[in-house]
This record gives structure tokens, C-alpha cells and sequence, in this order.
């Protein structure tokens, strides 16, 4: 039996992680989430729910003693994009919600997994398979609370025996909640777009590589990375994850097999393409295929039939 809290749980990876740990696990999975995010019917009603703010430690603490939770998974943050316009609240959110989250670990005795992202490498770390360890220098505040969350992660399994673990997504593609403020967020419109039957304009430009990968992907290593044998790691805050790398021209060439009338346009997001131009091309991900069994199913032709299919049963074409 698990007790798990999902801090976040509305959001883009908490709304699918809840109903997929809910499905595995007997214990209470509570979904987490703050006031103006409450959860859909289909959360409300499978098990038990919380608000939950991040900035709150005691409302965590008063959660964690009721719910007898032993794993916290930690979704709480804004995304890069928007991030660069709130930078105050991304590290409010970001920093000072992981603090409050380990604190309540640390004192209650939970596993804590915490996302982190490609957003934590910059202009200096080399592009192409960027390794597991390498420079680490972002230039924004979504990288600079990532990168701060993987070290003060590592310091609280370090020094106090917290249970720390994270893996670095790559842009997330999904067809049940949509993301929202993020570089990445392209690569999941273009298929609302090529569903819905309207001509997609692109923010990113032509030949920006950036890893990605669809969610069932994701998912499986959030719950896999916290199963493993952790006798095993030489990390843990955080691995590299990957499935694939594409740049816009490669992801609508691929729609277009599905859909031939599909069109796109560019208009470049200058805040967009200035994040996508200092992150990574592709990632190697071989220490977390090699420490805990690491492997990507979906690759981007899977991806899209399965994207393009749900995404029309979803809008009724
Ligand atoms: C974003 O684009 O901000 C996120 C990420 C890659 O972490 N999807």
C-alpha cells in the first residue's frame, strides 16, 4: 500500500499522473490543488482531494498527518516561458515550494520526486547528446529554480536521508491537459491545430532541435524512477530522460502523412525562440537506461497517430 500526495495535480502531467498512480496503487492517492485550479469530475471522484498550496507549509504538513502520506510527488511550478514574465513567483513557487515540500519530508519521513527539465542547461553546455553531467549555466528563471531544485534535492538526501529522486523532462506532448506557458508548448498545439483542421502558426523557427516526449512516456518514468532500486543509483537529482529530438518542419511533415492538408505558417516568438536557441538539441540518456532500467516506448510517428486519433475523438471530427 502507497499514501501519495500529488502537489499540482490539475496541471499538465499532475491531471494524468493522479488517475495513473490511482490506478496501480490501494492507498490514498489525494490529489493536491489550489483555488482557481480545482480538479475535473473524473479526479474529484475517484479518490481523495486537498487544496494544497505549495507556499503553504503547514496546509503540506496537515495533509501529509492526515492522509498518512509516505510519497510527495511535486508538480507545483510555472513553466519557462511565462516564468520569464512572473520571475518573483517562479522562485516563490519553484524554491520556496520545494523548501516547504522537504521540510514536511524530512520531519514526516516521505520520498519526494520533483521534475526537473532540459530548462536547466544554457548557451555553454554542449548541444548535441548533452551528457548527464555537464555545465549547467541557464539564463532563466525557470532554470535557475531547476537547477537550485535538482543541488538543494541532492543536499536534503545528503545531509538529512530525504528520498530525493527527479528525472529532466523534455517537452511534454499530450492530448489531455493542455501545458501552458512553456518553450516547448508548440509541439502539443501544432496537433490541436492539425485536429481541429486549422493552419498552425509556429513560434519556434525552423530548425530548432528541442527534446521532447509523449506522455504515457513521462508517466511511466515518474512512477518507474520512484520504484527503482535506488542501491543502484550514482544519481539521483536528476536524470536525463529522452525519446526523441525534432525541430517544426520534422513534427509537421510527420502530421501531414495523417493529415496532407495540413498547413503551417511561421511567427516566431522572440522570448520563445531566445529559451528553445540556448537548450539542448537531444540528451544522452544512458545513466538512467544503466541506473534504474530507463526506456522510451513511443517514438514520433507512434506519437502522432496516437495524438491525432484522441485529439479528433476529442473535438468530434
Ligand atoms: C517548458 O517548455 O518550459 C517545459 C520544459 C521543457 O521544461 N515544457
Amino acid at each position: 500500500m502507497k499514501n501519495i500526495l500529488i502537489i499540482g495535480s490539475t496541471g499538465q502531467i499532475g491531471s494524468e499522473l493522479t488517475m495513473k498512480l490511482r490506478g496501480m496503487y490501494n492507498g490514498n492517492i489525494v490529489a493536491g490543488y489550489i483555488p482557481g485550479a480545482e480538479p475535473n469530475e473524473t479526479i474529484r471522484e475517484s479518490g481523495p482531494c486537498a487544496i494544497v498550496d505549495i507556499t503553504n507549509e503547514q496546509q503540506i504538513a496537515e495533509t501529509v498527518s492526515r492522509y498518512k502520506i509516505d510519497t510527495i510527488y511535486n508538480l507545483a511550478a510555472l513553466l519557462s516561458a511565462v516564468a520569464e514574465a512572473k520571475p518573483q513567483l517562479a522562485w516563490k513557487i519553484g524554491m520556496g515550494g520545494l523548501f516547504n515540500v522537504l521540510e514536511v519530508a524530512r520531519a514526516m519521513n516521505c520520498a519526494v520526486f520533483t521534475p526537473s527539465s532540459i530548462g536547466v542547461f544554457g548557451n555553454n553546455t554542449p548541444k548535441d547528446k548533452t551528457p548527464q553531467d555537464t555545465i549547467r549555466n541557464p539564463r532563466t528563471m525557470y532554470g535557475v529554480t531547476k537547477v537550485s531544485g535538482e543541488l538543494l534535492s541532492d543536499y536534503y538526501h545528503i545531509r538529512f536521508g530525504v528520498d530525493t529522486r527527479s528525472v529532466r523532462f523534455p517537452g511534454l506532448i499530450s492530448y489531455v491537459t493542455p501545458p501552458g506557458g512553456g518553450t516547448t508548448d508548440y509541439a502539443v498545439d501544432i496537433y490541436y491545430s492539425a485536429a481541429k483542421g486549422e493552419t498552425f502558426e509556429c513560434p519556434i523557427a525552423q530548425g530548432t532541435f528541442m527534446d521532447m516526449m509523449y506522455m504515457p512516456d513521462a508517466l511511466r518514468a515518474a512512477v518507474e524512477i520512484m520504484e527503482a532500486d535506488p542501491s543502484k543509483f550514482i544519481h539521483r537529482n536528476s536524470f536525463n530522460i529522452a525519446s526523441m529530438s525534432f525541430e517544426p518542419e520534422i513534427i509537421y511533415n510527420k502530421i501531414k502523412e495523417y493529415e496532407p492538408d495540413f498547413k503551417m505558417v511561421y511567427n516566431v516568438d522572440p522570448l520563445r525562440q531566445a529559451i528553445a536557441d540556448s537548450w539542448p538539441n537531444s540528451l544522452d540518456d544512458t545513466c538512467a537506461r544503466e541506473e534504474w532500467g530507463w526506456k522510451p516506448e513511443y517514438d514520433l510517428d507512434a506519437m502522432t497517430r496516437d495524438m491525432l486519433a484522441k485529439l479528433k475523438e476529442k473535438f468530434g471530427k
